[in-house]
C-alpha cells in the first residue's frame, strides 16, 4: 500500500508569532496547491524545491491567513517524502483552519511522531537517531542537548553498527563453512573467536558503563534529603529551591509525604526529594511516610544526610547513616549556628565518609553554604564531566538491550574459552547481534516502534 499523506501542526500549542502546518506524503504538493496562492503567481512545483514562497491560504475565495509556504521535494525532506510546510500566524484559529483545509483536501491527521517514524521507516535515520529527536526537544541542560545531538548525529549508531559488523562477519564465515562443507572452508579458530568476543564484549561493556551517567544527564540527578525528624531537611529543600515548597515547623514529624522539586544546579537537572524524617514511631501515618522515605533513599543517585549538629548522634541517626553503604552521599551537619554537639569522628567512623563529604552548615544563617554548594556541584557534575567528550547511552531501552547483548557475548566467550565447538557459540553470538539490532531498529517489532513513537509530540 502506498503511504497516505499526513498533516499536523508542528509548532507548540498556544499563541506564537509563527505556527507551522506540515504536510507529508505523495500528494502534499497537490493539497497545498489547492489552498495556497503565491503572490508571484507561481505554483509550488514551478517555484522549485526548498524555495520559500510568500502568499495566502484560501478557503475557496476567502483569505484565511497570510503565509510563507515551502515545498521540499522527495527525498530531500525530513520524512524523505514530498513535504510542504505552511508558515502561518501562530494562533489557534489560523492554524486550526489551515490544518482543517489540508484534511478537507485529502490529508489524514498525523499521529504523534509519525513524521519521524516515516523518516525512520524510509531509512533516512535509524531508531537511535529518531529517539534523539525527542531528546533534543526535551533537553533541559547543555549536557543533555550535547548528548542528544551526538546521538542524533549517529555516534551511538556508529558504535552499535561496528559491533554488529564484527559479529556479522564471523557469523557469515561460520555459516558458510557449515552450509558448504564441500568447499572446504575453514571454521574460525578458537583463538579467533576469543579475540572477537573479547573485543566486541569490551566495546559493549564500555558503552554500558556510560549508562548511569547518561541517565543523570538526560533525566536529572535524584538527590534525596534524608534524616530523622526536625534536623532541617525541609528547610534545606526550601533553601535550595528558593521558595517554600515544603512546610517547616519546629514540630517533629511535620513532613509526612515526600516532596519532589526539580531545579537546575551546575547545569544539571537536579531532582531534589524531601522525605519524612526517619525515626522509631508508633504513628501509623508517619510509619507509611517513613517506609516511603526509605524506598526513595534506595532509588537515590545521591543521598544528602542531614544531622542536627546541635545534638549528639542518637539511634535514629545511626540507623540511617549505616543503612545505605556504598551510596554516594554528602553528610550535612546542620544548625551550625548553635553550639556543636555532633561528633564528626563518630560520623566518620560510622560511614567511612571522606572528610570533605561531611559539611557543617546552617540552613538558617547560610554558614558553610559555599562549601556545600561547591561539593554538591562536584558530586552532581562528576557524572557529566566524565563523559564530556564521548557519546553515552541515555535511553533506558538502549541500556537494557546492551546489557542483554553484553551478557550473551560473555556467555559466548566463556564457551569459546572452554573449547566448545563453534555451533555452541553461535546462538549467543546471534542473540547479541539481534539485541544490538533492536537498538538501532534493524530488528525491532512493530509494537516497540509504536510504543517509541507514541511518546513523541504531535507534528514531529
Ligand atoms: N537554629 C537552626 N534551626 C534550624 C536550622 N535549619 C532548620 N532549623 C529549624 O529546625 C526546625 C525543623 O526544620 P524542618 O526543616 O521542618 O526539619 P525537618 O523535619 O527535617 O524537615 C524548624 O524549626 C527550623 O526552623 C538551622 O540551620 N539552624
Ligand atoms: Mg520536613
Amino acid at each position: 500500500m502506498p503511504p497516505d499523506t499526513i498533516s499536523a501542526v508542528c509548532t507548540a500549542a498556544g499563541e506564537g508569532a509563527v505556527g507551522i502546518v506540515r504536510i507529508s506524503g505523495p500528494v502534499s504538493a497537490q493539497i497545498a496547491g489547492k489552498i495556497f496562492k503565491a503572490q508571484n503567481g507561481l505554483s509550488l512545483a514551478a517555484a522549485g524545491s526548498h524555495k520559500m514562497l510568500y502568499g495566502h491560504i484560501y478557503d475557496q475565495d476567502k483569505i484565511i491567513d497570510e503565509v510563507f509556504c515551502v515545498y521540499m521535494r522527495a527525498p530531500r525532506s525530513y520524512t524523505t517524502e514530498d513535504v510542504v510546510e505552511i508558515h502561518c500566524h501562530g494562533g489557534r484559529m489560523a492554524l486550526g483552519k489551515v490544518l482543517a483545509l489540508t484534511r478537507a483536501h485529502g490529508a489524514r491527521l498525523a499521529w504523534p511522531g509519525e513524521f519521524t517514524q516515516r523518516a525512520f521507516l524510509n531509512g533516512r535515520i535509524d531508531l537511535t537517531q529518531a529517539e534523539a529527536v525527542m531528546s533534543i526537544i526535551r533537553a533541559g541542560s547543555e549536557a543533555a542537548l550535547r548528548q542528544a545531538v551526538y546521538q542524533q548525529e549517529g555516534l551511538l549508531s556508529f558504535e552499535i553498527k561496528t559491533m554488529r559488523a564484527k559479529l556479522k562477519e564471523m557469523l557469515t564465515r561460520v555459516e558458510a563453512a557449515l552450509d558448504y562443507p564441500e568447499e572446504d572452508l575453514e571454521q574460525p579458530s578458537a583463538a579467533e573467536w576469543i579475540a572477537l568476543l573479547t573485543e566486541v564484549g569490551c566495546q559493549a561493556d564500555r558503552l554500558l558503563n556510560t549508562a548511569p551517567a547518561g541517565r543523570v544527564i538526560k533525566d536529572g540527578l535524584r538527590a534525596v534529603i534524608a534524616g530523622k525528624p526536625n534536623v532541617g531537611k525541609s528547610s534545606l529543600l526550601n533553601s535550595l529551591a528558593g521558595y517554600d515548597a515544603a512546610i517547616v515547623t519546629e514540630m517533629a514529624g511535620t513532613t509526612r509525604d515526600s516532596i519532589e522539586q526539580e531545579l537546575f544546579f551546575a547545569d544539571m537537572p537536579l531532582i531534589l526529594v524531601d522525605t519524612a524524617g526517619v525515626r522509631e514511631t508508633a504513628d501509623k501515618i508517619e510509619k507509611i511516610g517513613i517506609e516511603k522515605s526509605l524506598a526513595k533513599m534506595r532509588r537515590a543517585d545521591l543521598l544528602l544526610f542531614v544531622l542536627d549538629g546541635s545534638e549528639p548522634l542518637d539511634a535514629d541517626d545511626r540507623f540511617l547513616l549505616t543503612n545505605f553503604p556504598g551510596k554516594p552521599c554528602l553528610i550535612l551537619i546542620n544548625k551550625s549556628d548553635l553550639p556543636a554537639r555532633t561528633a564528626r569522628a563518630e560520623v566518620k567512623a560510622l560511614t567511612g565518609c571522606a572528610e570533605q563529604d561531611m559539611i557543617n552548615i546552617s540552613v538558617k544563617d547560610k554558614s558553610g553554604w559555599p562549601v556545600f554548594q561547591a561539593r554538591l556541584r562536584q558530586k552532581a557534575g562528576g557524572a557529566g564531566a566524565l563523559l564530556a567528550e564521548g557519546v553515552c547511552v541515555q535511553e533506558q531501552r538502549h541500556a537494557e538491550l546492551l546489557a542483554k547483548a553484553a551478557a550473551s557475548l560473555r556467555d559466548a566467550l566463556a564457551a569459546a574459552r572452554a573449547g566448545l565447538p563453534p555451533d555452541c557459540l553461535l546462538i549467543d553470538c546471534e542473540n547479541a547481534f539481534y539485541e544490538l539490532g533492536r537498538i538501532t531498529g534493524e530488528t525491532v517489532s512493530d509494537e516497540i516502534l509504536r510504543e517509541i513513537f507514541s511518546r513523541f509530540c504531535l507534528g514531529k
